[in-house]
């Protein structure tokens, strides 16, 4: 196939650390591998090591390193990179073209001082290395399953030859490329910029290196204090304008505050537009990659209900993912505080679906979004064998067990939403005399009428709605 030779072939890198278990190890190394593949890199092989941190020097040990070259063709250690003038000059040219570059490759490229070659940490025994199968395309790209410095970055690529990227770097180019909107896009942009630049300061001042090259230091602080102060120049232009747009949505929400609210959370990749698709009618994007969805979409209930009850989708969750890209997500996080209800999906055919539902509960939990009242959703289920589904069931009583493939389970979550909203209703008495007819209108959107007499003066309704919609109502006929 020659499509597929013309992606990238990618080598995976990581250390499993003590704390982390072979199940977690491999499925964060599956699941990195979702995420290149989602980005169009073609994974060839898979480098690990059991270590008791990663190497300051290149995250891998030495022998490792050496097994790494022989794959990718590179030298297979770090080679110290001599400090020339061009250097410098290039690196400002690089750190200029930091909005056309991948976030991670700029900030990798970004000036590295000097020889990071020795490393006091080397620590492995050689001799107990697994060897390293040669896969059948020679790697062009190194991604490393673990946020790296630059210097570890810049090591890698001089030992393997290759590009370097890190799991957030990934994530970050997946966001930058299914950003649409506007507001998206700015928000990819000061996550991206807010990634570089941290990195770029560490480059040229990092604490691990202290034989950092005196000569040459200053030209180079001021280069760099440039590309700062660029940096956050166009941070906080950025920002002034996502205030802009975000204050319209703030009032465009605060519209809807009446409106009973749903929202779809949960980890990327769950099915939260399609089940999304599902309820509403709408015709989000349902896509078989992660981060698929970077905008919020909010659709009424369809068919309708009275009252109205309108649903979000939203932005997927991911292990590891860097605070200050969570944060950018603000619209996302504001749908899940202002819901009344959270529908939190789960991809219950992904091995890893605990897990999952664990990232989306911490992060949550940090926007103090926990208290809103929340059901366990299943998704996928039609995926599962009988005894799967079983053990599931017997494991979260509570969950809800659907796929949102089938028209009866979607069904099921409609009701289950109904219901969590009608126990919030009461009922009431509403008399409406036949010159007060207009109110009938209003009574038909934001209540359900249950029972309907009429009289010589007027139709005396029994109806379900929130406590303050009927006092409103009464209110209105009263007048
Ligand atoms: N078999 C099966 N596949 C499903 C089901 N629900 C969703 N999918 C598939 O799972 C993939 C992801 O679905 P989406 O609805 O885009 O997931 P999402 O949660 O919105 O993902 P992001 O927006 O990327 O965070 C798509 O290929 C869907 O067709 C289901 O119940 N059964
Ligand atoms: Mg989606």
């Amino acid at each position: 196939m020659s499509s597929k030779d013309e992606r990238p072939a990618t080598v995976l890198v990581a250390v499993q650390l003590p704390s982390v278990t072979d199940e977690e190890h491999a499925a964060s190394l599956a699941e990195l591998g979702r995420l290149c593949h989602t980005l169009g890199l073609d994974v060839v092989a898979t480098c690990t090591q059991r270590r008791s941190h990663l190497s300051k020097g290149a995250v891998v040990g030495k022998g490792k390193l050496k097994q790494l070259g022989e794959i990718t063709g590179g030298p297979g250690k770090i080679v110290s990179v001599a400090k020339q003038p061009k250097d410098k000059a290039r690196a400002r040219r690089e750190a200029d073209q930091e909005h056309d570059e991948f976030a991670a490759h700029a900030a990798s490229h970004g000036a590295s001082h000097g020889e990071e070659g020795h490393d006091d940490d080397w620590e492995e025994d050689d001799d107990e290395l697994e060897p390293l199968a040669r896969p059948a395309r020679r790697p062009t790209m190194v991604v490393v399953d673990h946020e790296i410095t630059p210097s570890q970055a810049r090591n890698l690529e001089t030992a393997t030859g290759c590009e370097v990227l890190d799991r957030t770097g990934v994530i970050v180019e997946i966001f930058h490329r299914h950003a649409h909107s506007r507001e998206a896009k700015l928000q990819v942009e000061i996550a991206r910029l807010s990634y570089v630049a941290p990195r770029l300061r560490e480059s040229r001042t990092g604490g691990d290196r202290v034989r950092g090259g005196v000569g040459g230091k200053g030209a180079g602080e001021s280069a760099l204090e440039l590309d700062r102060r660029r940096i956050r120049d166009r941070v906080a232009e950025l920002r002034h304008e996502l205030a802009a747009i975000q204050r319209d949505q703030d009032r465009r929400r605060a519209h809807r505050r009446d409106a009973r609210r749903v929202a779809l959370v949960g980890y990327t990749n769950a099915g939260k537009s399609s089940l999304m698709r599902a309820l509403t009618g709408s015709e989000v994007l349902v896509a078989d990659k992660l981060f698929a969805t970077l905008d919020t979409t909010v659709r009424a209930l369809h068919p309708e209900t009275r009252p109205r009850v309108l649903v979000s989708d939203t932005v997927g969750f991911i292990k590891k993912l860097p605070h200050d890209l969570v944060a950018s997500f603000k619209s996302t996080l504001d749908e899940a505080h202002e819901a009344s209800l959270l529908m939190f999906l789960v991809d219950a055919s992904d091995p890893t679906h605990e897990s999952q539902l664990k990232v989306t509960r911490e992060v949550l939990g940090e926007i103090g979004a926990l208290d809103v009242p929340s059901r366990v959703i299943m998704n996928k289920i039609d995926r599962l064998e009988e005894d799967q589904l079983k053990r599931l069931r017997r494991k979260h009583p509570d969950a809800i067990f659907i796929s949102a493939k089938s028209k009866d389970d979607v069904a099921r979550v409609r009701q289950t939403i109904i219901d969590f909203f009608d126990a919030q209703l009461t009922e009431g008495e509403l008399f409406v005399p036949y010159d007060k007819q207009a109110v009938m209108n209003d009574v038909h959107t934001s209540a359900r009428i249950v029972g309907e007499e009429w009289t010589e003066e007027g139709a005396r309704l029994t109806i379900r709605a929130e406590p303050a919609t009927l006092a409103r109502l009464q209110s209105l006929v009263a007048k």
